[in-house]
């Protein structure tokens, strides 16, 4: 079936009694936006495993996306980081890097226990260092909405392997850090130009 010139772009609802998520912030600033010659369509997830999978799936089948980034928050980090890993695991009992409960389990009964992101990391990571923004790779996106989100994004478009798909984990926005205050942050700022550099680079790759 033919493709759109999409560029998928999703960030998660508030939660955790935060008053914003950075990656929606981030999402729907750059949503109608023209990168690269693809055109941004920001979808706003809500926070749940099941919830988040439904939510990608329609997407998925609505916009035949070209790329699919998809964003969330993992307070306490320190860098803008970037997924390698997602598991077929969901915890809908816990928030990203907070272990896993007796809770867990598949999130999609009888598909691959996991998937590695369809994006070009190390060219990623230099790109934004280059920047002079903070980068990481990171190996789990946890058990929760973040991972089931990730997760789904690539089983739904496994057999489109030239596809880029991936996930960001994002900081606190720097405006959160009163609620935190020995946590680290970044300026939304920061993390629009990352994400706008990693949304270019990808673009020039399809
Ligand atoms: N972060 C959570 C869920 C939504 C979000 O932004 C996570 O890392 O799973």
């Amino acid at each position: 079936m033919a493709q759109s010139r999409i560029f998928l772009v999703t960030g998660f609802a508030a939660f955790g009694g935060e008053r914003i998520n950075p990656s929606w912030e981030i999402a729907l600033r750059l949503d109608g936006e023209e990168i690269g010659g693809l055109k941004v369509k920001s979808v706003k997830v809500p926070v749940g495993c099941a919830a988040a999978v439904r939510r990608i799936n329609a997407a998925i089948v609505r916009y035949r996306p070209r790329a699919i980034l998809g964003l969330g928050q993992a307070g306490g980090r320190t860098a803008i980081s970037i997924e390698k890993v997602a598991i077929n695991l969901a915890d809908e009992n816990t928030a990203a890097d907070d272990g896993v409960g007796a809770s867990a389990k598949p999130l999609i009964a009888g598909a691959p226990e996991a998937y590695f992101a369809r994006l070009p990391i190390p060219t990623l990571i230099r790109e934004l260092r280059r920047r002079e923004i903070p980068a990481q790779v990171s190996l789990s996106a946890g058990a929760y909405a973040c991972n089931a989100l990730m997760y789904a994004s690539l089983h739904l478009t496994r057999r489109r392997s030239a596809m880029p798909v991936g996930f960001i984990h994002l900081p606190y926005d720097a405006r959160q850090s009163a609620r935190h205050p020995n946590a680290p942050s970044m300026a939304l700022a920061m993390m629009e130009r990352a994400i706008r550099a990693v949304a270019e680079t990808l673009a020039c790759t399809i």
